[in-house]
């Protein structure tokens, strides 16, 4: 892995988060983005060379709706760049992570992404991502 390419905070209301980041890290988000295949609307900080990703949920299926729920607004995951998500996701499936999906799938930010199951890496949920060529 390369490097931290983000940090995932799970919000309930992605306006509100958006003007109270932006006092905190004294710069505006760069992009929204909406992730239909995960129900959530994205906005991104740039902080340095890395990144914070602000998610709101869209609906109760997200995930996010569900982690917000039971667990309050908060942390959500940690985001590792990598040149190649396929050999990553083989090298940690042979590791005997927990993978959640088979296949890499289209993420906000023009990556393509993966995430491995918390209970895997003591309590973190992990995301793997992939610059889209
Ligand atoms: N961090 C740590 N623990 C988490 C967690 C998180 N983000 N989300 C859920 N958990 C915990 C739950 O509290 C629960 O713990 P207990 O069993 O002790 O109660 C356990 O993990 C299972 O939770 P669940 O809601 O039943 O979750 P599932 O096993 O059905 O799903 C999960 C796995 C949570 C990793 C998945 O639903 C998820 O969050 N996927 C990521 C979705 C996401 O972030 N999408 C945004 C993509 C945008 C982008 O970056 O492009």
């Amino acid at each position: 892995m390369k490097k931290i390419e983000h940090i995932g905070i799970a919000v309930k209301n992605l306006d509100l988060a958006n003007d109270l980041f932006a006092k905190l890290l004294g710069t505006e988000h760069y992009k929204t983005e909406t992730v239909e295949r995960e129900n959530v609307r994205t906005s991104f900080f740039m902080v340095g060379d890395t990144k914070i990703e602000l998610l709101e949920p869209m609906n109760e299926e997200s995930a996010i709706a569900k982690f917000i729920e039971k667990r309050g607004e908060g942390l959500h995951h940690i985001a590792f760049a990598v040149d190649n998500i396929y050999s990553e996701m083989k090298r940690l499936e042979d590791e005997e992570f927990q993978l959640l999906s088979k296949e890499p799938f289209a993420g906000a930010d023009n990556k393509m992404i993966c995430f491995l199951h918390p209970k895997c890496v003591n309590g973190v949920l992990v995301e793997l991502c992939m610059e889209r060529k």
